[in-house]
């Protein structure tokens, strides 16, 4: 369709153009005399004009892709955890050249100003960052895809630590410019909660709903990496159906007049800083199934703006639920095909089944979702009632595939009727998808052996596994420009749309020159983080020591506790043999606890008591610092990777279902210790055993000992150094002037079971650490090993792993610009 009327094109290719554009508009879009701009308009300023330039490409692909009517995929999360977009912007446009010369010319500081922009935090930690490099994945494949999401006014709370403890701040994410999104007030659904239901012969009526709340779409652009193709991320903001109520505020009641609007509005206000733990409370329930609700009727109306009716639906669309939390998706797709568009149950199930497919994050049973029948009855009647018909129709059909067998049929049911009845909603997520997958070999393998082994049996083929990966955009080429560098010239630049290319290093791992250019990278990675700490914490830290690194939000399951008895441990040692020879070691951490969980805030505790003792103690020296790096979030990971020599990644086995840390680490020439969990088993086919540390119990020898008995205090009692370790936790060493503080630490390891068998993991740990300083005190042996790491990391990119899910769960096939 041609224009009646020219645009101007924004694309721009050299610094003066560039220069113009952000002068512009920093005066015209932030209203800013230039002679008195501050740092962070001039940010925001040149975050507008960046922008600009993916705003053609964005409407050309949107137009590309209705016209080729490819199939999409709309990727259904709660969480995206975004970081920074103007860094990463650039990147995608080759443009960081041109943006650096033009702001230099105006007097301004580039990497001080990418350093202004606030991270978009919208998510927890791993499963929120793999929906982020997905979204950059399949941007750059071409993929045509769409995440959904909510717009969370606060998203993860930042940490501040005082006197040790962590204590959370509201993440004010959202400036009062708005450079983050596209508002579309026009794209702006209702969404329903509570009412009633009544029958009409065989139709349900859903009537009087009430505190129904408006979805406003708000679009931000997700570029691909040296390509036109752009995705977009459709974030919901919840509005209320009435600005206020008017009948109050004539009455002059003006507070209770906007309290409606603020709490119907609260939907969207903040994040859940909840990792792999469930907190069944309403307010969640609520958030997902407004973002599912808005999300669902947005994808049908775009798909009939197409096609005549949806009886091809699964054609064009396919839903992809990350996780279980925007399971509801599925009884309101139902609802919508049997009471708005009137499909037979029969009919609508079958398109239902073809749309959707399912991940599974976690085996944890405290993170699996159940919502109380009572409460989902109370806020959404008409999809209760759906589930109770999906369950008796499934159970059905169960009875005909496995006879006479009632105790599979309470196993297998929609309905946990233990005590109060539960809706569970892994369940609901398995029979309505046509895949449901693991994140990591072994997990997909646990996953059908525990979880889902009923469902494995009456449903075979549908269950698979789509190894996590990680964008090397963000990940490689952003964080760590010093090793892309050098790369580069090993090998060329193309290795950031194809990671494994990287192979080709593995020959220069044993040219000298390469070796020593590779060392010289990781030395200035970790000057700039000691240049953090001592600008964040005070305190100096050797570039020369071996950096040790264990970073993700802190829960016992991963064991930083284990990382802390090993730091005490030494700390022992190296008092008792003061006149050996010690391997200088800066232990680093940094984490986020749920703000309910008590024992990884105590844990957080101990990190800075234990380092309070550690860093003061003159006899130690340089030989063993503790840090704790206080607010993880993803632009710290960016400064603390690249800067890593030992990647901690010690869950116990069986526990995590992948980590995605793991893999960021390697790519960036770390050497990892850890256990047979998750995708290190993957990586370590990969890698090699020879360059990693692999130590501790596997998956069966940990369910072994839980299954026939396993006795911590017996470990406790025959393992002196271990045993002056703990003993110094309960006596209070770390903690004078609260000695019962970590009493309970003590209890839990020795008196109470262990649940996550550190101690049965402790001496091996040990022993394991002890050959990574031997090995660091060999540098150019270690260098070899960790470009060994660096090469062999290809598999590992989130490239590869969209491009499994195109082709075997969503049969999606990129846009051709
Ligand atoms: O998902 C990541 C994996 O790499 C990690 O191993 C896994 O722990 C993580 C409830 C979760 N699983 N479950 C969650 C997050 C928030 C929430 O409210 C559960 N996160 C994971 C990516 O696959």
């Amino acid at each position: 369709m041609s224009l009646p009327f020219q645009y101007d094109s924004t694309a721009l290719y050299d610094a003066e153009s560039m220069k113009k554009a952000i002068a512009n508009k920093l005066m015209y879009s932030i209203g800013k005399d230039p002679r008195a701009a501050q740092p962070k308009d001039w940010m925001e300023a040149t975050f507008l004009a960046v922008r600009d330039q993916m705003v053609e490409r964005w409407m050309e692909t949107t137009r590309a892709q209705y016209s080729q009517d490819l199939k999409r995929v709309y990727y259904l999360s709660m969480e995206f955890l975004i970081g920074r977009a103007l860094s990463n912007a650039l990147l995608a446009l080759d443009m960081e050249d041109v943006v650096r010369t033009a702001l230099d010319d105006m007097g301004v500081d580039y990497d001080e100003l990418v350093g202004l922009e606030p991270d978009a935090a919208l998510g927890n930690g791993g499963l929120g960052r793999l929906a982020a490099c997905f979204l950059d994945s399949m941007a750059t494949l071409g993929i045509p895809g769409m995440g959904y999401g909510i717009r969370y006014q606060f998203g993860m709370f930042k940490q501040r630590i005082i006197e040790g403890r962590q204590v959370e701040v509201p993440d004010t994410w959202l400036g009062s410019v708005n450079i983050v999104d596209f508002p579309r007030d026009e794209v702006c659904y209702r969404v329903r909660f509570g009412g009633r239901l009544e029958q009409e012969g065989s139709s349900v009526r859903w009537l009087d709903s009430q505190h129904d709340v408006l979805a406003v779409a708000h679009d931000i652009i997700i570029p691909g990496f040296a390509t036109k193709s752009t995705n977009t991320l459709r974030l919901w903001t919840a509005r209320s159906t009435r600005e206020i109520n008017l009948s109050k505020f004539n009455q002059g009641d003006y507070f209770s007049a906007v309290e409606e609007k603020n709490l119907s509005e609260n939907v969207s206000r903040v994040l859940y800083p909840d990792d792999s733990t469930l907190v069944g409370k309403e307010l969640r329930l609520r958030q997902e199934y407004f973002f599912v609700a808005a999300s669902l009727q947005d994808i049908i109306h775009r798909y009939l703006s197409t096609h005549e009716n949806l009886d091809h639906l699964a054609d064009k669309v396919a839903i992809h639920l990350n996780d279980t939390h925007p399971v509801l998706a599925i009884p309101e797709l139902m609802r919508l095909l049997i009471d708005d568009y009137h499909y037979e149950w029969r009919e609508a199930w079958a398109i239902t089944g073809k749309v959707f497919s399912y991940t599974n994050h976690t085996l944890m049973s405290e993170a699996l979702e159940t919502w109380d029948v009572n409460m989902l009855g109370r806020l959404l009647p008409r999809h209760l009632k759906i589930i109770f018909d999906l369950n008796e129709a499934f159970l059905k059909e169960v009875a005909l595939m496995i006879p006479n067998d009632f105790d599979f049929l309470r196993r297998v049911s929609l309905i946990d009727e233990h005590g109060e009845r539960k809706v569970r909603m892994a369940y609901l997520a398995v029979i309505a998808s046509h895949q449901v997958n693991g994140v990591s070999a072994l997990h997909s393998a646990l996953m059908v052996e525990s979880i889902f082994a009923d469902f494995a049996r009456l449903y075979p083929d549908r269950f698979t596994n789509v190894t996590n990966g990680v964008t090397p955009r963000r990940w490689l080429a952003l964080a760590n420009p010093e090793l892309s560098h050098l790369i580069d010239k090993a090998i060329g630049q193309t290795w950031r749309a194809n990671l494994n290319e990287l192979v080709e290093l593995k020959t220069h791992a044993d040219f000298p020159l390469f070796v020593a250019e590779f060392r010289a990278a990781k030395l200035a990675n970790k000057k700039r983080l000691a240049m953090y700490v001592a600008r964040t914490l005070g305190g100096v830290i050797n570039p020369n020591a071996l950096f040790d690194v264990q970073v993700k939000r802190i829960h016992e399951y991963k064991r930083q506790l284990l990382n802390v008895l090993h730091v005490i441990t030494r700390y022992n040692q190296i008092l008792a043999e003061p006149d050996k020879k010690w391997q200088p070691r800066v232990v680093i951490f940094a984490g986020k606890a749920a703000s309910a969980y008590h024992m990884a805030k105590l844990i957080i505790q101990l990190i800075n008591d234990v380092g309070i003792k550690i860093n003061n103690d003159e006899r130690i020296g340089d030989r063993l610092k503790v840090v704790f790096l206080p607010n993880y979030s993803v632009s710290l990971a960016e400064i603390i990777i690249p800067a890593a020599d030992l990647s901690e990644q010690i869950s116990t086995a069986g526990t995590e279902a992948s980590g995605t840390g793991n893999m960021k680490f390697a790519l960036n020439g770390a050497l990892t210790i850890g256990t047979l969990d998750g995708a290190n088993v993957e990586m370590q086919e990969a890698i090699g055993g020879d360059n990693m540390f692999i130590f501790g119990n596997t998956s069966e020898e940990v369910s072994a000992l839980r299954r026939d008995g396993y006795n911590p205090r017996s470990i406790y009692e025959n393992n002196k150094a271990l045993r002056d370790t703990l003993n110094m936790l309960a006596s209070g060493f770390f903690s004078p002037s609260e000695p019962e503080r970590y009493r309970v630490i003590f209890d839990t390891l020795v008196n109470w079971g262990d649940h996550y068998q550190l101690l049965a993991d402790f001496e091996a740990y040990v022993a394991m650490q002890a050959k990574v300083d031997a090995l660091f005190a060999k540098p150019d042996l270690w260098a070899r090993k960790a470009i060994l790491n660096v090469a062999a990391m290809g598999h590992f990119s989130s490239d590869r792993t969209i491009q499994e899910y195109a082709d075997r769960i969503w049969h999606t096939q990129a846009v051709k610009l």
